[in-house]
């Protein structure tokens, strides 16, 4: 018998007193805030406090019922925050409780914090973010690796981190989808020229396909798996990384690139006069995970080879490299792909919003195809500010 049941706003109430988190005397208020792909999100606030509380949903919120969706995903994402919470405690939001049957997770309340994506499409820089998003990626993905844990304890850890049914979403809506006529795509009319235009392109699809076989194979390190904007809360001092519900082993360049996709992608959507701000931040993650990431290198490393001449400095160019072709994919599927990014939708105005998307698949393919080029994150934002 399964001990799962949705939680309602009445359930979510009577179960954060019964867990003593609350007095049962206690008025409380409870809103279901969830504005996700995924899941429901409570609201929960007393007279003094207030806690989150996250339910998995046997499927896919963002489709619906026809796309189940297993409920182990909450127990992934409860164990990935608690291993993130270790290594970046600033950067992760504290665990009350989690309850593998309800898929369940209790956690801080981040409300004082807004969405980053929100923010910046309203205009806010967030100006220590990509600081914070640096050091995070950096700590997370060293400390979970060969080079801290020795090869033994990081293939333990690896295999409590299968996530085979995530990945599948990845591996579908980023690096295959989007490149063929699929079901799932989502673009405007206007687009499908240069949607056809995509399609055809033997080469693009070459390189995604190089790209996904990295994604299937590589086992680098425990991912965040979905680091785009809308899982950051921020405000102007604080950074909050949510929703590591896709944390799998995987490639160590994935979730800077998101990050970067989402930056690039949200500098589409301003003018030209303020995007400096982007910029600066896809500059500084890469500049702050580079010193981070070399920091715990030579301070804890298992790796015989670790001082080695050359080898810290081929692996971060490496890392550089994967990183600009996953970043392309990330533009390329949230233009024409199942899930959007709002920072293009929302563009009022459907010339300018036509435009940018075309400029996002346009720059995307561009990244994916000519990785091997850029050897700088200066490089980057020089070629996007270029243009194509
Ligand atoms: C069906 S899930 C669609 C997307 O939402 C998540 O945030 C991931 O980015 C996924 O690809």
């Amino acid at each position: 018998m399964s001990l799962y049941e949705a939680l309602t706003t009445e359930s979510a109430v009577s179960l954060v007193k019964k867990l003593g988190l609350f007095a049962e005397s206690e008025t409380l208020s409870c809103q279901e805030i969830g504005d996700g792909n995924l899941n429901y999100v409570f609201h929960i606030k007393g007279t003094e406090k207030s806690v989150i509380v996250k339910q998995a949903l046997p499927y896919a919120k963002v489709v619906g019922e026809s796309w189940p969706l297993t409920l182990e995903r909450a127990d992934i994402e409860n164990r990935a925050l608690r291993l993130q919470g270790q290594f970046a405690p600033d950067y992760t939001p504290k665990i009350y409780y989690s309850d593998k049957n309800l898929a369940i997770t209790m956690m801080e309340d981040l409300s004082y914090l807004e969405i980053a994506r929100t923010g910046l499409i309203n205009g806010e820089d967030y100006p220590l973010i990509a600081q914070h998003t640096g050091e995070f990626i950096a700590r997370t993905l060293y400390g979970t690796s060969d080079f801290a844990l020795g090869p033994q304890e990081k293939k333990k850890l690896q295999n409590t981190f299968c996530n085979p049914e995530l990945c599948d979403i990845t591996e579908g809506l980023v690096f295959t989808d989007p490149f063929f006529d699929a079901d799932t795509n989502d673009f405007e009319e206007g687009l499908r020229p240069d949607v056809e235009k995509l399609w055809q392109d033997s080469n693009l699809k070459l390189h995604a396909a190089q790209l996904k076989r990295l994604f299937l194979t590589s086992g680098d390190a425990l991912l965040h798996g979905d680091l785009h904007t809308g899982s950051i809360f921020a405000s102007g001092t604080e950074t909050k990384v949510i929703d590591p519900e896709f944390a799998f082993y995987g490639p160590f360049g994935f979730d800077i690139a998101h990050f970067t996709a989402n930056l690039f992608m949200n500098a589409f959507s301003r003018e030209e006069s303020r995007r400096a701000p982007l910029y600066a931040h896809v500059v500084t993650v890469w500049d702050v995970f580079t010193a981070e990431f070399t920091r715990l290198w030579n301070e804890n490393n298992t790796e015989a080879f670790a001082q080695t001449d050359g080898y810290l400095e081929w692996l971060l160019a490496d890392i550089f490299e994967q990183a600009t072709g996953f970043m392309g994919l990330e533009m390329i599927r949230r233009t024409i792909g199942l899930a959007h990014v709002k920072d293009l939708d929302s563009i009022e105005d459907e010339a300018t919003r036509l435009e940018a998307k075309r400029q996002s698949l346009s720059m995307g393919a561009h990244f994916v195809k000519e990785r091997a080029r850029y050897t700088s994150a200066d490089q980057l934002v020089a070629a996007f500010k270029e243009g194509l």
